[in-house]
């Protein structure tokens, strides 16, 4: 690591020096350390690698032939796009425009992605990740004109759309014997699948299909209704109420999209989904029993701080809310929180909240009331109060928040808090929530924990539980990334205890991540994510003793990411 650092730093130095400086300063805005690799794009493939796009070419640009241009568009979207945006205007990564890489020349443009540069991009020569022939070709493509995907609108949605069972033919009661409260979803990465897991025998109920490397999972207010988004905008509607659950609808929403969600709201009960695209940058809203689509709104528009036109701003993260009928919509891009009122989708209101920018991952505070989201890239967690239609704080954090939906519990100490882990250090963030009865610890950082590794991914607990559980997913240390921290959130002053999960597993490559409590909040569930054509397994912790409890072996279970306990996610119980 520190060789690929010096390298690029040495050849930084044969760059002339105004362009080697400005790059070296906006690399800053690049992943360093453990993060490095999860960016979009470079966190799997991008459902626009595969879409066809109109070449235009510049002549002081080195030539490139139709099938090279291919070839490096696919590229591009794959590892690139993450960072530097569909349309290279620069996202968390630097802006790659065709005058300035043309002037940083061919052979400059190959040594960074060769070796990668001192602010963090990954040096794609030397971890074998792209030949010396597909570097050139990148070399060239950059400076050439970025090509712009195709939009997609109601029609594209309308024709993509497929009503496969309609509501008239599906069960009017619940055709199985399933406990669907304890069902877990679990996310198949690399299958483009989906595990519904029974919570109670630990046994898979079935796999189904469902767009390429599923994103998230969310549940519908009565329960009955799973749905799931794919990196490729695929919406998969899946109804619990079969005699096993299958897909009774799809649609594609977009060609890059992370987020999805339905009403939850009193009198508007499973009603409306939503789903937000990275590509093109906009939310859809949808009847939330057909995935018919109603209404696309665009997110394009100006930063909130600078107020600079930025003409891909990506939906982050989707909540509904429990208190009014609206969804709360992330733009990470420009920095605004959307308040979403969905009671009137002709007479469309929302609310604009200026937060903070690249906003990311988050979840509610105990009460539901406040919003609490990751503005990774500025070491911030915005506080959106829901009832007032306000931001309640921008809370400076450690180093790159990554909080998944957070973790609640009362706090002897502290009274109601909520905590995040980060991507780029082992520190633990725990905020004050309450600010009626705990008014001088709200939105404070009122203790900072440490974790096992820097790289955490995700954190849980439950009301039931007296425990915390935080991963270090992304760490660059093997013993880390397979371990989990489980802190006394009765002592906090206590290190945590540290297990080796994927070790207790027998699985000796992987990641543990994603704890998921199941419904009676009295066992964590975790991935041990292996290699695509390696072993993975589930792994069922007792929360009170901390012992293995189960482990789900099983060659469908293709590396298993996030999980989603039906009872949980429908009532945001973490
Ligand atoms: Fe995620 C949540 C985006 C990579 C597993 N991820 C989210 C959300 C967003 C997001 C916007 C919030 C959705 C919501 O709540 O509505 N994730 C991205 C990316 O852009 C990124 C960095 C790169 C990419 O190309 O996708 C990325 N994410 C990953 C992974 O590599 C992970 C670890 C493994 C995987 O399955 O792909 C991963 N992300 C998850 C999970 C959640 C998530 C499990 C849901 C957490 C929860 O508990 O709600």
């Amino acid at each position: 690591m520190k060789t690929r650092y010096l390298s690029s730093l040495f050849m930084l130095a044969a760059l002339p020096l105004a362009v080697a400086t400005a790059w070296a300063a906006d690399a800053k805005g690049h992943k360093e350390g453990p993060g490095a690799g999860y960016e979009a794009g470079a966190g799997g493939p991008s459902g626009l690698a595969g879409v066809e796009m109109y070449q235009s070419t510049d002549p002081k640009a080195p030539p490139m032939s139709k099938a090279e241009f291919d070839q490096a568009r696919q590229i591009y979207f794959d590892r690139c796009a993450g960072c530097h945006g569909v349309l290279r205007k620069g996202a968390t990564g630097k802006a790659l425009l065709p005058d300035l890489m043309q002037k940083l020349g061919s052979d400059s443009l190959k040594v960074f992605m060769t070796y990668g540069t001192a602010g963090g991009m990954p040096g794609f020569g030397t971890s074998n990740e792209m030949s010396e022939k597909e570097i050139d070709l990148m070399a060239r493509y950059i400076q050439h004109p970025a090509p712009t995907p195709p939009e997609w609108g109601m029609k594209e949605m309308k024709a993509s759309w497929k009503l496969l069972v309609p509501v008239d033919k599906r069960p009017t009661k619940k055709m199985n014997k399933l406990n669907l409260d304890n069902i877990f979803s679990v996310t198949l990465r690399d299958s483009g699948e989906l595990a519904l897991v029974d919570g109670d025998s630990k046994k898979i109920v079935t796999i189904l299909k469902t767009g390429f490397a599923v994103h998230i999972s969310r549940l519908s207010k009565s329960g009955r209704y799973l749905y799931t988004t794919g990196r490729d905008g695929l919406i998969n509607l899946i109804d619990l109420w079969m005699e096993t659950p299958q897909t009774v609808a799809t649609i594609r929403t977009g060609s890059d999209a992370r987020s999805i969600d339905t009403s939850k709201y009193k009198g508007f009960e499973d009603k409306i989904a939503i789903a937000g695209s990275y590509w093109p940058p906009a939310y859809v809203l949808m009847d939330g029993f057909t995935l018919e689509p109603k209404k696309i709104m665009s997110t394009r528009g100006y930063t909130y701080d600078e107020q600079e036109f930025h003409p891909e701003p990506r939906v982050a993260s989707i909540v509904s809310s429990h208190i009014k009928p609206e969804f709360v919509v992330n733009v990470k891009e420009t920095g605004k929180v959307l308040l979403v009122d969905y009671s009137d989708l002709k007479n469309l209101k929302t609310t604009e909240i200026e937060a903070e920018r690249f906003l990311h991952d988050g979840g509610w505070d105990s009460s539901k009331r406040y919003f609490l989201v990751a503005a990774n890239m500025r070491n911030t967690v915005s506080v959106v109060d829901t009832k007032e239609g306000k931001l309640a704080a921008n809370v400076k954090v450690g180093s790159k928040p990554h909080p998944g939906r957070g973790a609640n519990w009362n706090d002897g100490k502290y009274g109601p808090v909520w905590a995040t882990g980060h991507l780029g250090d082992d520190s633990i963030a725990v905020i004050g929530t309450d600010p009626a009865k705990h008014k001088q610890n709200a939105w404070k950082v009122v203790r900072s924990l440490k974790n096992h590794g820097n790289g955490s991914l995700f954190i849980k607990t439950h009301p039931k539980s007296a425990n915390l559980w935080v991963d270090a997913a992304l760490s660059p240390d093997a013993g880390q990334r397979q371990s989990i921290s489980v802190f006394d959130l009765k002592n906090l002053d206590k290190p945590a205890q540290v297990i080796n999960v994927a070790k207790l597993a027998g699985i000796s490559e992987g990641r543990v991540t994603h704890p998921e409590y199941n419904k009676a909040g009295d066992e964590v569930w975790l991935s041990v994510w292996g290699p695509k054509n390696g072993e993975s397994a589930l792994v069922v912790m007792d929360d009170k003793t901390r012992k293995v409890k189960a482990v789900i072996k099983d060659k469908r279970l293709v590396t298993p990411t996030g999980k989603f306990n039906v009872y949980n996610t429908v009532n945001d119980v973490y």
